[in-house]
């Protein structure tokens, strides 16, 4: 039995000197994973996010995710070798519990950092605007084409906001917990936002009505997260 989730996710800290935010980079985790506290209290998503349905997906769901990937990993020591990225990159490889959990877990710590208080999430840094403008048309068209990608994937899944190969934005999304940097994504790139739209990212506060979760998310979206995340991955290409 695993009873390692309070170990420090320190091995992946990414320190941003001068950042106002703790940015991790989770991919570099490695086995044993383990669940992140959250960097906000659980009701401070609310009202856009209830502390209830914040509670729950991450100390019931989120956990499920590190439990079952620990135990899928466990005592296989060329898994136990790898980074989470190493993990879910080569998901065509994987079974599908790695697959699955693997996915689950990067998924949820990269969302809880990607939101922050309602009215405390900044503006997108110059580049990171006009790149969604350029992408896009303007941003309300960025946020219009995300939430379509939110409401059009059927059943459960994510919709991304990412940096595609040629270092362009672009919206993708995709089903259960893939995520653009498995080979198995219809489009691949690095994540700047990503949006949970399974059920039980929304359904306490708004029932069934997905699109209303999906236009309310902006409010707590935190920019300086995601503008730093867009400067690092246009740095790499
Ligand atoms: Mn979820």
């Amino acid at each position: 039995m695993l009873k390692t989730l309070t170990l420090s996710a320190a091995a992946g800290a990414l320190a941003l000197s001068g950042a106002a935010f703790a940015q991790t980079d989770h991919g570099a985790e490695t086995y044993p994973f383990a669940l992140p506290d959250l960097p906000y209290a659980t009701d401070a998503l609310e009202p856009v996010i209830d502390n209830e349905t914040m509670e729950i997906h991450h100390g019931r769901h989120h956990n499920a995710y590190v439990n079952n990937l620990n135990g899928e990993v466990e005592g296989d020591e060329d898994l136990e070798g790898l980074t989470l990225r190493e993990l879910i990159e080569n998901a065509s490889e994987r079974s599908d519990a790695i697959r699955n959990n693997g996915g689950g877990h990067w998924n949820h710590a990269f969302f809880w950092e990607s939101m922050t208080a309602p009215g405390t999430g900044g503006e997108p840094s110059e580049d990171f605007a006009s790149a969604i403008d350029d992408a896009f048309g303007s941003m309300d068209e960025f946020k219009s084409e995300f939430e379509s990608a939110g409401a059009g994937q059927f059943g459960s899944g994510w919709a991304w906001l990412i940096v595609d190969e040629n270092g362009d934005l672009a919206v993708t999304s995709t089903p259960n917990q893939d995520n653009p940097l498995m080979d198995v994504a219809d489009e691949q790139g690095t994540p700047i936002l990503g949006n949970d739209v399974w059920e039980h990212a929304y359904y306490i506060g708004y029932r069934n009505a997905r699109g209303e979760y999906l236009s309310a998310w902006w409010d707590v979206v935190d920019w300086n997260v995601a503008s730093e995340r867009y400067a690092a991955a246009t740095m790499q290409d």
